[in-house]
């Protein structure tokens, strides 16, 4: 049904095709004879844009609505992802826009392929957030998203002779047509300096702050549609500005060139997104770009309260802020500054609304990923918010003293100062004490924060604990990136599933065996996995063959994800084929996809191994009639549009105890890859759902891995005992996949003999021997398939809409429209 009745723009393709060539007349401003592809995409982009506007304005009626509760969701990273595609399903106009396209004779495709896509996050943690804001307006919840709108995002990896080589992200170079700035909207915000205490006119002490330098952030409005719903939340990013103020003061004095530096330094800092994807300690920028973007977002959330004419008190029943990790925890500090600095409001009164107001969501376990800042650096930015904190931590330490006499070690354990050496503000006691609920990203991770890195605050308020199972948008991840599936499942089942993934999916299973169902699916995949075959030709010259199995692993590089044990297996298999030795090899193409962080030295050098030994194998038609290893460069959301949707096994093999949850994982398994994976993170309520029989699980657990570590671990024995291992290394050592190059690997073969803190020597030979189970099962055609089938069925829970009703339900006490 093609012409529908509608008030404001129509979705009819006659409609459609008038508003694409209006935008095109009137935006672009070319006669379509000259227009390139990008210049349809604006056009189209413009057109799809006005049909969400037509929402937009109930969206803020909703805003000032003082009933309802919004969803401040507080994150520095925003992986969006392409929007156009996105935003036609959400809408639901794909058979309209298709057909427009097709009348005006131009490839909807190609149009789709012509944006670039917002890179404003590193990668799990950022694309979690992306689809959050997803679920939240399917779910009708009220929500903005604030973060931070980098002019340079994650940069582009392109490949140089097997290394990673970083280039600038300039995605904004072609305009954006997405977002609409709201000049209007700024505030300003003030860095260094020092206090001062005055008395005021009753005779209290105060305290204010005088601050070296004021810049200001500017609003920049990005619609997010909820799944056919005409909903539209917020995704409101602050760039950062000179304040008309100093440049006026610099004039008087006739200092010009003073004037335009201190332009260029207020510019700075919503610059560059940090490529690190684990917290890098004594980064004043870093620090600044958190201020920044925290103290816009409560300063316009205050704003909406007075818009709905509500008072402080009402604050925490107005608004809660999700703390997307440490990255905006000073927003508690924030707050209270603001309450009782700027309100006048007093302190336990304050306090008390702060705690209300804020929940913190954790991502990491590993030790040197949470986030501490040194105290002078803190103390040089942000003079008034360290005063701050010493309160909060003065108050809270004689709380637990008081819980607990005598016990000094507690102390010196929860303050919120690290006082070991140099001293340090542990930026995740702060989220945690000034939170009202707490929450990991897994049970597994749950378990973990719980006994282990934030046991001492669990002891003390195990109601604040929460888990909240990751989960990803259906729409993105299954709609849009793999239509080919979602047209057969909803052949067999509907569409429900589409919002209805926990309820509806499952209805998949009584398929399992239905012999044309299972080779309807096979042909999906196949068809799939040759659409990848055919870009990595087109656009590298590589050669894959659709007919082996498809082993991906796409993540960020980093050594407790253990690429590099998955580069071993291969070799091993390489080793096997020149000894031929190759009865139960099954075709593998190895696939990795990941950017590594441009100062991680040893995840450069897996790049490196792992395109040497793929350049090895192609040079080898004796190897390379059996498997083949590429590097898809640039992994990113748009590219992950062709991966997930190809693979038969999907490469989840973290130390156990490492990944927080893994959102991966649940991607490639919702689109039919089985999974090989150690009992960590998701994968666990991964394996639980789909069945231990339909997943290849191998290595120790998180138990484990800690009682190897403290009974003493010598990976150079365990190097030693196993023949095949030792030929692994050896041929690594050899040159053999480095021209004869001896010295290149050095490094990574050193950590591996020398302390292997990630135990890939230790989980080696059950990686491989399950490896060699799964060579097995994919022999065996129907079996695979139906491993599949089911794999998809009951692959409901990682819902990203289940994780928000969860957080609606046990965190924010907000009930979904
Ligand atoms: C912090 C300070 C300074 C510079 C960089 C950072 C920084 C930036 C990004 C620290 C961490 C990150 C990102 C972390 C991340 O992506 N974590 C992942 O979050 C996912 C969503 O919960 C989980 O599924 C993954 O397991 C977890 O690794």
């Amino acid at each position: 049904s093609t012409d529908v009745m509608h008030i404001g723009p129509g979705n009819s393709v006659a409609e459609l095709k008038e508003s694409i060539l209006g935008h095109f007349c009137f935006d672009v401003g070319k006669s379509p004879e000259y227009a390139t592809l990008h210049d349809w995409y604006m056009a189209v982009a413009y057109s799809v844009r006005e049909r969400m506007m037509e929402h937009w304005v109930s969206s803020l009626e909703r805003i000032r609505d003082k009933h309802q509760k919004i969803v401040g969701y507080l994150s520095a990273e925003f992986l969006m992802g392409p929007h156009l595609g996105n935003a036609i399903i959400n809408l639901g106009i794909e058979q309209q826009i298709k057909e427009a396209a097709e009348q005006l004779n131009i490839n909807l495709d190609e149009i789709l392929q012509q944006e670039e896509e917002p890179g404003l996050g590193n990668g799990g943690l950022g694309r979690l957030a992306a689809c959050y804001l997803d679920s939240l307006t399917t779910l009708k919840v009220p929500a903005i998203g604030y973060g931070i709108r980098y002019e340079f995002g994650i940069f582009d990896q392109m490949i140089r002779d097997g290394w990673q080589v970083e280039i600038t992200d300039k995605w904004l170079r072609n305009g954006n047509p997405w977002e609409i700035v709201k000049p209007e909207l700024n505030y300003g915000v003030k860095l260094g300096g020092k206090t001062q205490g005055y008395t005021d006119e009753k005779g209290g002490y105060r305290v204010k702050w005088i601050p070296e330098y004021e810049i200001r952030g500017v609003a920049y409005d990005t619609p997010v549609p909820g799944y056919k719903n005409e909903t539209i939340n917020l995704l409101r990013l602050w760039k950062s500005e000179a304040t008309e103020s100093f440049d006026f003061q610099a004039f008087d004095k006739g200092d010009y060139y003073g004037a335009v530096h201190e332009k260029v330094f207020s510019e700075t800092i919503s610059k560059v997104l940090y490529p690190n994807d684990v917290s890098e300690a004594g980064k004043k920028l870093r620090l600044s770009q958190q201020y920044f973007f925290v103290s816009c977002s409560l300063q316009d959330a205050l704003r909406i309260l007075e818009l709905r004419g509500l008072s402080l008190d009402d604050l925490p029943d107005a608004v809660t802020f999700q703390l997307n990790d440490t990255h905006p925890s000073i927003a508690i500090a924030e707050l209270m500054r603001l309450l009782v600095d700027e309100y006048m409001v007093d302190w336990d009164k304050a306090w008390e609304c702060t705690r209300k107001t804020f929940a913190y969501t954790n991502h990491t376990l590993l030790p040197e990923a949470l986030e501490k800042w040194s105290l002078p650096l803190f103390a040089h930015i942000l003079p008034r918010h360290l005063e701050i904190i010493y309160e909060i931590n003065s108050r809270f330490l004689s709380d637990i003293r008081n819980k607990y006499p005598g016990d000094d070690d507690r102390i010196r354990r929860m303050s919120i100062i690290d006082e070991q050496g140099s001293k340090y503000v542990r930026m995740a006691h702060l989220a945690t004490i000034g939170s009202h609920a707490v929450n990991g990203v897994s049970a597994l991770h749950t378990e973990l924060l719980k006994q282990d890195v934030l046991h001492d605050f669990y002891e003390l308020q195990p109601d604040a604990f929460f888990n909240v199972t990751n989960g990803v948008t259906p729409r993105r991840w299954i709609k849009l990136y793999n239509p080919r599936l979602a047209s057969l499942i909803s052949d067999r089942i509907g569409e429900r599933w589409i919002t209805h993934l926990e309820t509806d999916l499952i209805n998949l299973q009584s398929f399992a065996d239905d012999l044309s169902f299972q080779q309807a699916w096979r042909d999906v995949k196949k068809q799939n996995k040759t659409d990848l075959a055919h870009l990595l030709k087109q656009r590298f010259g590589m050669n894959i063959n659709p007919d082996s199995l498809f082993d991906i692993q796409v993540k960020r590089i980093h050594e407790y994800k253990r690429q590099h044990l998955n580069a071993l297996h291969i070799i091993h298999l390489y080793n096997r084929i020149k000894q031929k030795r190759t009865d139960g090899i099954t075709p593998r193409t190895f696939i990795f996809g990941g950017k590594a962080a441009p100062a991680y030295y040893l995840a450069k050098l897996i790049i490196k191994l792992i395109n040497a030994i793929g350049e090895t194998i192609d040079n080898d038609p004796e190897v390379n009639q059996f498997i083949r290893v590429v590097f898809f460069p640039d992994f990113n959301v748009k590219n992950g549009a062709h991966v997930y949707k190809a693979a038969d096994l999907s490469e989840q093999i973290s130390t156990a105890g490492k990944e927080a949850s893994g959102t991966g994982n649940m991607k490639f398994s919702m689109n039919g890859a089985l999974t090989i994976g150690t009992y960590d993170g998701a994968n666990i309520e991964i394996m639980e759902c789909v069945g231990e029989d339909n997943f290849f699980l191998f290595g120790l657990d998180a138990a484990e891995v800690k009682a190897i570590k403290q009974n003493g671990y010598h990976p150079y024995d365990v190097y030693n005992n196993n023949n095949d291992l030792k030929e692994v290394i050896d041929l690594i050592q050899s040159g053999a996949f480095s021209k004869g190059d001896t010295n290149i690997f050095k490094p990574l073969i050193n950590s591996l003999l020398g302390d292997d803190p990630y135990l890939v020597l230790q989980d080696y030979q059950a990686y491989v021997d399950c490896q060699q189970r799964v060579s097995a099962a994919y022999n065996n055609e129907q079996a695979w398939t139906k491993m599949s089938i089911l794999n998809v069925a009951r692959m409901g829970k990682f819902s990203s809409d289940r994780s928000i009703r969860d957080y609606c339900e046990n965190i924010w006490h907000v009930t979904p429209g």
